[in-house]
């Protein structure tokens, strides 16, 4: 267990003394958005968790909750996926059922889920077994049998074909299932029973072939390592494979911990394992970990979906983070989820961290999501923890990051690229594209960006991309020694590091600062190959290059003319829809950042919308107004996975 390894990421607390000391500004008055674009974005791109009556597609074809997918566990068809096989289906009641006299009929249900669990015979029949549920229940489960081997494909992703299934009872035979189904309860509460980890697969190691669905998991988080709601993987020999969980309300787990770092939502200690779908589902108030582990070598094609995360801490003790994943594995992607620090909810709060990606990880997609008052960190560098190979191909694209609350002690940053001075030239971060965000603050960034990248055992390489962002300020931090300029995008290595990242390309970027002294970029150092081009300033913007006093800015002519960058850049303030209220789009009359920038259609294809960008019609920022053919997201959920190949 990495348990020394509490690393505070992009959000929060640690960066003031980094930053150095800058000259003092006024502190800016807060705002308050003035409509909350955030909100109407979310529901308009059906971002973040969707309660939803049905989200089985037990016919394969792709299409969730048609009429023929809503007749498992109905108490009546014996073969719901319609595959000529009758299903080995177990029902429990918590109330009406009984483990005595009771055979897991739907007329003569077991009582407790972990019953039906032992009975269950597994896949050897060729037939998959799937435990419907209803009640309330106080148990803490250990899954011990794969599904039948096999999977089908939705949206290029591998779900299970014949999974052994969790799931709840649609008792009330609507063809809607809980928690959706007011009507149908099928809760796994641990504040009422045992309460450490409410489903795991322990007894016989290694399962696949597993959906958990249409259940609430509430209370769970005891004093015992491992405590949460789901723990699916299992080191040992073999591979793990296609554990499929969705449409699961995940609340109020791991509430009472305050040493955080066993204590995790949805563990991912174990390995290897692939082909896991973590898609639709709620993970309300939770503390400690949502997510931690390090899948190794072999691990990989794992998608986070349509996933809400509201943070709830410990009384200000302890750290609160999204994702905390390293190792060897390749391929991870978190796509429309919302990441909610809830900040105006617990104050004060401690550490706080959203998405990390951290030692030996490659090959993520960070797309298409909300993160509210916490970031993306790249950390490939942790002392005891060597992976021996680098973070490599991190592509963070068409991210909302939202800053509003006041209560940190240092410089919030939407994305940190991390860099050690002690770490060897494998622990560093490589090539990782930063593309067409939204960031956005009514308090001040740090730095929007903030980069770091860099090591002390030999030449760097990789190349850092932030091309096609709008980055907005007020550009502020608190330091000890006061209020402190931010930045747009900071490159700020510990100057003791021996091989700093030189390969910056930083293009079509909007970074507009709205307090006149904040700077847009801040560089203390010359690195040898960068690339700035395409960008639009705020009007009066400063700037820093390979300067060691942090209170000497210069403006951007001074900085086009020492850089030798930036000749077809521009300063001006695009017309946004709506500023104050966080919404970067362009008005179609805006004339400051249509026509500017440069092509970036080799870095990417899409603005923040998923719209086309063209080679031709260059617009500088995330937005591209007027393009509006291909690319988003309507009707149904889907798990929309593109993983790169090596
Ligand atoms: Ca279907
Ligand atoms: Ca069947
Ligand atoms: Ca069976
Ligand atoms: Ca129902």
């Amino acid at each position: 267990m990495n348990r020394m390894l509490c690393f505070v990421l992009a959000s929060a607390v640690c960066a003031s003394l980094a930053y150095g000391d800058d000259h003092t500004r006024a502190e800016p008055a807060t705002m308050k958005p003035s409509k909350d674009f955030v909100a109407d974005y979310i529901r308009a791109e059906k971002k973040g968790y969707i309660s939803r009556p049905c989200g089985f597609d037990m016919n394969h074809n792709g299409i969730i909750g048609e009429p023929g997918d809503r007749l498992v566990g109905d108490g009546k068809t014996r073969d719901p996926d319609a595959d000529g096989v009758e299903e080995d289906i177990l029902y429990v009641d918590a109330k009406a059922g009984s483990d005595e006299v009771g055979d897991g009929s739907p007329a003569k249900p077991y009582k407790t889920v972990q019953k039906a669990l032992d009975a269950a015979d597994g896949p050897a029949d060729g037939a998959e077994d799937i435990i419907c549920i209803s009640g309330i229940f106080r148990e803490e489960l250990a899954i011990k049998r794969s599904g039948v081997a096999g999977h089908y494909l939705r949206d290029n992703f591998q779900f299970p074909r014949n999974p052994t299934m969790l799931i709840g009872w649609d008792k009330d035979g609507d063809g809607e299932y809980p928690p959706y189904d007011k009507d149908d309860i099928a809760v796994l509460d641990g504040n009422v029973g045992p309460n450490n980890l409410a489903i795991g697969i322990r007894t016989d190691g290694k399962l696949s072939n597993i959906e958990i669905a249409h259940l609430t998991i509430r209370n769970y988080g005891g004093l015992y390592k491992e405590a949460g709601a789901l723990k699916l993987f299992h080191w040992g020999t073999g591979l793990q494979s296609h554990v499929y969980v969705h449409d699961v309300e995940m609340r109020a787990i791991n509430r009472a911990i305050k040493d955080a770092s066993a204590r995790i939502v949805c563990s991912f200690w174990g390995g290897p394992f692939t082909d896991v779908a973590i898609v639709n589902n709620l993970v309300d108030e939770y503390a400690s970990y949502f997510c931690r582990g390090a899948p190794p070598a072999g691990a990989g094609r794992i998608c986070f979906q349509n996933l809400t995360l509201k943070m709830f801490g410990t009384s200000g003790k302890g750290h609160v983070t999204g994702w905390k994943l390293w190792g060897l594995h390749n391929g991870v992607e978190i796509l429309d989820t919302i990441v909610n620090c809830n900040a105006h909810a617990w104050k004060p709060v401690g550490a706080v961290s959203g998405i990390g990606i951290c030692q030996g990880a490659q090959d993520w997609v960070v797309r298409g999501n909300v993160l509210i008052d916490v970031g993306v960190g790249l950390q490939p560098h942790a002392k005891g923890y060597y992976q021996g190979r680098p973070l490599n191909n991190i592509l963070i694209d068409r991210n909302v990051f939202q800053s509003t609350y006041t209560g940190w002690n240092g410089a919030p940053m939407a994305i940190h690229v991390q860099g050690y001075p002690g770490a060897d030239a494998n622990e560093t971060v490589q090539n990782a594209t930063i593309t067409n965000n939204f960031m956005y603050t009514t308090v001040g960034w740090g730095g929007g960006v903030r980069c770091a990248a860099g090591n002390g055992g030999g030449p760097q390489k990789g190349t850092i991309r932030i091309a096609g962002n709008t980055i907005c300020g007020p550009f502020f931090y608190k330091s000890i020694w006061g209020p402190r300029n931010g930045r747009g995008i900071s490159i700020l290595p510990n100057a003791s590091m021996l091989h700093k990242q030189n390969d910056y390309v930083i293009e079509n970027n909007i970074i507009a600062n709205t307090v006149e002294g904040d700077k847009n970029i801040e560089i203390d150092y010359a690195p040898s190959n960068l690339v700035s081009r395409g960008n639009v300033y705020a009007p009066g913007a400063k700037f820093r290059w390979n300067e060691t006093k942090h209170w000497v800015t210069m403006s951007f002519s001074q900085w086009k003319a020492v850089t030798g960058q930036d000749a077809d850049s521009k300063t001006g303030r695009p017309a946004f829809v709506d500023a104050a209220g966080g919404n970067f789009h362009l008005r179609p009359e805006d004339i400051v950042a249509q026509g500017a920038g440069v092509d970036i259609t080799k870095t990417t294809k899409t603005d923040f919308d998923g719209h086309p960008r063209s080679s031709t019609h260059l617009v500088a920022g995330a937005d591209v107004p007027g393009s509006k053919t291909t690319g988003k997201l309507k009707g149904k959920l889907k798990c929309t996975v593109h993983f790169m190949i090596k």
